[in-house]
């Protein structure tokens, strides 16, 4: 079994912690949005540690899609180099947990229609757009069977 490292951003690691903590009844939501969030478990590509990132629950049908924003910030997040290096993750969505593999959705009309969906259910993803130079990397989560 590997090591779990929590988030160093506080804010982020009390929210996995109330989320998982409590099986998936609280912690549900992003702050004061009251929009849903789900939680992808996966690997840290340097140390093999367990990471638990949290993101907007964007769902197309059996599929999520996780936005790798940042906040807008300049640089990808590091777990979007996590997830190039081992896509295999779980995630959680409430009390649910399923087991499933990660793409980064490179071809133009598909990244589209995410995005769009993307934006739906958490419309800053524009705005962070906006604030920043690099595209904002989308990954499709896909169950294994
Ligand atoms: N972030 C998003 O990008 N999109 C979202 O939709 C989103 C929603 C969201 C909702 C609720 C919430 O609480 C947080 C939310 N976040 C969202 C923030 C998200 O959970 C991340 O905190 C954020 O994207 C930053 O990700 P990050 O991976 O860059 O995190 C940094 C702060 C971090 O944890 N850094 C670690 C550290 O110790 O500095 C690195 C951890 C790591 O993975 N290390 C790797 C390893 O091998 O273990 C190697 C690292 C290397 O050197 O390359």
């Amino acid at each position: 079994m590997s090591e779990y490292i929590p988030s160093p951003m506080d804010w982020v690691a009390k929210q996995v912690e109330l989320y998982e903590g409590s099986g998936g009844t609280a912690g549900l939501t992003l702050r004061d949005t009251g929009l849903p969030v789900i939680i992808v478990t996966n690997r840290g590509w340097k140390t093999g540690a367990i990471r638990k990132t949290p993101v907007m629950r964007v769902a197309d049908g059996r599929n999520y899609i996780l936005v790798a924003s940042k906040g807008g910030a300049p640089e990808h997040p590091v777990w979007y180099h996590n997830l190039k290096a081992d896509p295999n993750v779980e995630i959680r969505d409430k009390t649910e947990l399923y087991q499933m593999r990660v793409r980064e959705v490179d071809d133009p009309a598909e990244r589209q229609r995410l995005w769009t969906l993307a934006v739906e259910a958490f419309p800053p993803y524009q705005d962070y757009q906006a604030k920043t130079d690099r595209v904002i990397p989308v990954f499709v989560a896909e169950p294994v069977e």
